[in-house]
């Protein structure tokens, strides 16, 4: 692993997140490496916190991010330095904050070139961008989020979908901003596109082009060729675009993929718009053709570039997926609810949102659940969180009882041993809603063996399993009304996060967290603690 000190600063200005400037940074880093942010609090009004999203901090989750999970939120007007540990990722991954909402506005990219001496396993594009999507509300995102959770109800819709920090032409007087991306005929262009939104999956398309998949979040895959793609929450797609049209002005345009009613104000049905526009002299056509997109709740279209998504398996970036587990899993995703007094609340029928895993809504603890692990702190976290589901029923079923609303609320974990193969059965339910959640999960990249949509069955689905050439992600989105299979290996010591990147579920308790123990050689071994470690 190469070592290099780049020193990236970052002021966490609550300007941007109020304000919603669609503000970006990116960084940029050769694949391997230990790279330093520093980052300076300047908040005085709320803590945040940097999440390195897809980054799996080999050995070291003391600067993973979560708050609550890895450490304790930087106090305002201090300063905590943010080591970076790249590994094998190779592509393009993220960070953002993580601590309430201030991650609408707070991310930026992480980009990964190949090592040197090695290639992209494409043709050298000729160009490349960045395609950062968003979500972005008229008022402070924070208050959004602290009314949903005084009433109980969702949080309202965003006012406007983004693409790199702009709306685009079809929303009022944002004409004159919208992101143009200048292409010249018959070149090859990269675009790195990371779902930033809080909350909204997205179709994304661009007019008269296909898009050729080459890689998900900081791995590579085979080409796909599609003419759009959904890209959940958290993830990210490395495309390649031909510019091999007329030349002249194209829309690409994202709009939000949602199995909510379209009357409920439940979700954003704006569509957000940027321009390809090719160099050179001619009359563009006005409007732009805008691209075909699926219908706003079609769940087949949302699930094509996951049912098709293939990792190289080649000698180069083999794969190294788990043929046999050693750990298996069951966890149950719900939308769930807590009854109010006199239905007085605005969730539905009168109860509050809440959200769970394997019917546990995660109570975030006081003190960080690394630092009680390392340092034996009894009373902050449990360690008995099930490993199949505490209720068995027909969990895709169109009507469920309401008896099973209720979660429980409590700081449990999965304590993993060293090198321990584990795979996890992430399962959709109806209760309440019967919606996606791309889950994520913080240290280790995962193979994405199997998904189908009901019940998954423990005898039959197996049998279906990629084990030749799944794609390694860090989100993945359990379909509506379905499951996914992913499998990993345990190996890299620490506390990790794992949770929903749909904003609101995580607000509601959709996370939980696994404790991967040492192993018995040095180099197994977490590393110790930096000096600056916010204090709880
Ligand atoms: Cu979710």
């Amino acid at each position: 692993m190469g070592h290099a000190a780049l020193p990236v600063f970052y002021n966490v200005d609550p300007s941007h997140v109020r304000k919603q400037t669609g503000s970006y940074a990116q960084a940029f880093a050769k694949h391997g490496g230990v790279y330093k942010e520093q980052m300076e609090k300047v908040i005085k009004w709320r803590e945040a916190l940097t999440e390195l999203h897809g980054v799996n901090m080999p050995r070291y989750p003391w600067t993973d991010g979560p708050e609550y999970i890895t450490q304790c939120p930087i106090q305002p007007g201090s300063k905590f330095s943010q080591k970076i540990i790249l590994s094998s990722e190779e592509g393009t991954i993220w960070w953002h904050a993580h601590s309430d909402w201030t991650r609408a506005t707070v991310h930026g990219a992480i980009i990964v070139y190949p090592k040197n001496g090695t290639k992209y396993p494409f043709h050298k594009p000729n160009a490349e961008f960045l395609i950062i999507l968003g979500q972005w509300w008229k008022s402070d995102v924070n208050a959004v989020r602290d009314e949903g959770l005084a009433t109980g109800a969702d949080p309202n819709a965003s006012d406007a979908l983004l693409i790199n920090g702009q709306p685009g032409d079809l929303y009022p007087c944002s004409k004159s901003s919208t992101f143009k991306l200048t292409v010249d005929h018959g070149k090859t262009y990269l675009l790195r596109i990371i779902n930033a939104a809080l909350h909204e999956a997205l179709f994304f398309a661009i007019a008269k082009h296909k898009m050729t998949v080459v890689g998900t979040d900081g791995s590579y895959t085979k080409p796909l060729t599609r003419d759009y793609i959904t890209i959940f929450p958290g993830q990210t797609y490395n495309v390649l675009l031909e510019a091999n049209q007329r030349p002249d002005h194209y829309y690409m345009a994202a709009i939000t993929y949602s199995v909510a009613p379209k009357y409920r104000n439940f979700y954003d049905n704006t569509t957000t718009t940027a321009i390809v526009q090719y160099r050179g002299y001619y009359t563009p056509s006005s409007p732009p053709s805008m691209p075909h997109l699926p219908a706003y709740n079609d769940t087949n279209a949302s699930v094509q570039v996951m049912a098709s998504l293939r990792s190289l398996a080649n000698a180069e970036h083999p794969c190294n997926v788990p043929l046999s587990t050693s750990t298996n899993l069951i966890y149950t995703v719900s939308v769930n609810t807590y009854p109010c007094i006199n239905d007085s609340c605005a969730g539905a029928n009168g109860t509050r949102f809440s959200s769970s895993i394997n019917n546990i809504s995660f109570h975030s603890p006081t003190i960080d659940i690394l630092e009680a692990y390392y340092y034996n702190i009894s009373g902050v976290y449990g360690d008995k969180f099930p490993s199949v589901p505490p209720l068995v029923f027909d969990f895709t079923a169109d009507y469920l009882p309401l008896v099973y609303e209720l979660p429980s609320s409590a700081t449990e974990v999965r304590v993993l041993e060293y090198n321990s193969t584990v795979e996890i059965v992430l399962q959709g339910t109806t209760v309440v809603s019967g919606t996606h959640h791309p889950m994520h999960l913080h240290g280790h990249s995962f193979y994405v063996v199997g998904w189908g949509f009901g019940n998954f069955d423990e005898n039959r689905d197996p049998l279906r399993y990629n084990l030749v050439d799944p794609p390694l992600q860090n989100t993945i989105s359990v379909p509506s009304k379905g499951w996914v299979a992913i499998r990993f290996e345990a190996s890299n010591p620490g506390v990790w996060f794992m949770h929903c990147h749909v904003e609101r579920h995580l607000t509601w308790g959709m996370e939980t967290a696994f404790i991967v123990k040492n192993g018995k050689h040095p180099e197994a071994q977490m590393l110790p603690p930096p000096s600056d470690m916010p204090p709880c």
